[in-house]
């Protein structure tokens, strides 16, 4: 008989009131749960404990709504390591780029993503990549994609990519609407910069044909899919909900709408350097020989573009909200763009000459940097550097550059949206951050102790960087073109995938500058 079972038959045993006797098991389990936790902290092996009183669920109402700011409280009370209880698994962050260093490159025997992201990204990928296959076959579809995303593909998306936008601006709703003596309004950047995000990056990762299929019964689709992308399917990977029913519904639809293209492309031998598609058909074969698979391939298309949306769609959400409150930094933005294009229609290779552009996604990406906690499952114990902690197999550990990197200490005036606090920014040039290694797609960082690490480092750091910049230059560009506009920064909504605006309060205001 189980020590709880014991318990309740004690306790039905006991003389008292059958009121007494249910608040006494309802108590319980609340003071259990305290006085293991004060016996837990007397381990002098293990990293404190943050208090809490809800059996199960833990801290995550306090992490969930504010987890920047819980971090800062715990780093007060305990340091800059700590354990909270996360919806019955226990997370042991370490913050600052000592944390950065023992997370992001740990041993790959030591911890395992799969483990921590493959619940919620299988069902909406599908099966087979980037989290449901061992490692060593997510380091090569790395570099498989990252094959695809070169000089001159970007040469030919960022054309596409303008006129993308400039399609959208000129007749969605949500701009003129095909009304071009409409001269000013309101537009919900949320709204706008997630479907032109999809809009730019089908266009050019997946070519014209799958752009085409970018109609109203296909936008029910994606926001099927979407809405199985959240921390509730981090949390859950199965419940009998409707919402996890139409994901499934909306993964094997577009998987296979995918995969009948590749069929088309092989049937008709049309395999050219057009896109990510051509590129994974031609270059998929895995370093022991075996081929990914047309379905695999389909599923790695999804994950690819599934990752790409959010942290996007945030980044150029956030940079419109920001300038929005800044027309002189949007005045600069447009004398760079005459400065360096003269009248000239924007290229690739012009978003380089373009540094107050980047320097602008930057420093939102400092401010906002999409992901604001990064997971791993602890698979073997791993003792804490220079410390008697050791984390036992099974707990979490989660790092958050996202914290350094809004922290006063790391970038003075954190709060402030500055993208001149990047002029004359020359690279750091100690030995340990021009040292590179390359775990199989390609050279990266050897060192992870930068405060400022937007795409993560190491083994999983993102391979999306200059598609991003690519994207979200190409964006920038032709918005401060065509537009001048006013907004108000909204708080971040730290309950959602990636850190977005607060939805209601996402707006800007417009004016074209044509007028
Ligand atoms: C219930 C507050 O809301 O009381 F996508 F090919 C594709 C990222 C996984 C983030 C998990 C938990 C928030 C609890 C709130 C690809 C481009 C990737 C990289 C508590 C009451 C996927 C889970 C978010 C926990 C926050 C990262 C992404 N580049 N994309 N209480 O995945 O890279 C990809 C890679 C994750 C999370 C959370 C709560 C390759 C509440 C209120 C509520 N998080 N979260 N990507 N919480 N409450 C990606 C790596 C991987
Ligand atoms: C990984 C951020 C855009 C594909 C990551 C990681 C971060 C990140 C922090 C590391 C995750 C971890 O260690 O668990 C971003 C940001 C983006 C962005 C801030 C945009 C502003 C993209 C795009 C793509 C992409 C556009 C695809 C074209 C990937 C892939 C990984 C990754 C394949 C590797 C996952 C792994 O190895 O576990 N990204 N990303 N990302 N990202 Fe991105």
């Amino acid at each position: 008989m189980s020590l709880v079972q014991e318990l309740i038959q004690k306790i039905g045993s006991l003389e008292l009131s059958l009121v007494e006797k249910l608040s006494i098991l309802l108590v319980a389990p609340f003071l259990l749960n305290a006085l293991w936790q004060f016996i837990y902290s007397f381990r002098k092996d293990r990293v404190p404990l943050v208090f809490h009183w809800v059996p199960w669920v833990g801290s995550a109402v306090t992490y969930g709504m504010q987890p920047y700011e819980f971090f800062a409280d715990c780093q007060r009370k305990y340091g800059d390591v700590f354990a909270f209880v996360l919806l019955g698994k226990v997370m042991t962050v370490y913050l600052g780029p000592k944390g950065h260093e023992f997370i992001l490159n740990a041993k790959l025997n030591d911890v395992c993503a799969e483990d921590a992201y493959k619940h919620l990204t299988t069902p909406v990928f599908g099966e087979g990549v980037i989290y449901d296959c061992p490692n060593w076959k997510l380091m090569d579809q790395k570099k498989f994609v990252k094959g695809s995303l070169t000089k001159d593909s970007f040469r030919s998306y960022v054309p596409k990519i303008r006129d993308e936008v400039l399609d959208y601006i000129n007749n969605d709703t949500n701009f003129m609407g095909g009304d071009s003596k409409k001269k000013t309004g309101k537009t919900n950047v949320l709204n706008s910069q997630s479907e032109l995000t999809i809009l730019t990056a089908s266009r050019s990762l997946l070519g014209d044909d799958m752009r085409k299929l970018l109609t109203k019964k296909w936008a029910k689709l994606f926001s099927d899919l979407d809405k199985g992308f959240t921390p509730l399917n981090f949390i859950f990977s199965h419940l009998p909900l409707p919402s996890y029913w139409t994901r499934d519904h909306a993964q094997k639809t577009i998987s296979e709408t995918y995969l009948s293209l590749i069929n088309k492309r092989r049937a008709t031998n049309d395999i050219g350097d057009r896109d990510l598609i051509d590129s994974l058909m031609k270059s998929s074969t895995y370093k022991d020989g075996s081929k990914m698979t047309d379905e695999e391939i389909s599923h790695l298309l999804i994950g690819v573009l599934m990752g790409g949306q959010h942290t996007s769609a945030s980044t150029s959400s956030w940079f419109l909200l920001h300038l929005g409150e800044k027309p002189e930094l949007q005045e600069e933005l447009f004398e760079e763009q005459e400065r360096v294009l003269q009248g000239r229609e924007l290229t690739y290779d012009d978003l380089a000459n373009m540094p107050l552009h980047n320097q602008v996604i930057k420093e939102t990406l400092r401010m906002h940097m999409p992901l604001h906690s990064i997971f791993r499952k602890v698979t073997r114990p791993l003792p804490v550097p220079n410390s008697k902690y050791v984390v036992p197999k099974g707990h979490y550990v989660l790092v958050s550059p996202g914290f350094a990197m809004t922290n006063d200490a790391y970038f003075p005036n954190a709060s402030d949206f500055q993208p001149h606090r990047w002029d004359e920014t020359v690279e750091p040039v100690s030995a340990d951050a021009k040292e590179t290694i390359d775990y199989g797609f390609g050279k990266v960082s050897k060192g992870v102790s930068s405060p400022y690490l937007p795409f993560g480092g190491g083994r999983h750091r993102c391979i999306g960087e200059h598609f991003a910049y690519c994207q979200l230059g190409t964006i920038l560009n032709t918005f401060v073109r065509t537009f001048k506009w006013k907004a108000v920064v909204p708080q971040p909504d730290y309950t959602s995938m990636v850190t977005l605006p607060e939805p209601h309060l996402s707006t800007i205001t417009w004016e074209r500058r044509d007028n």
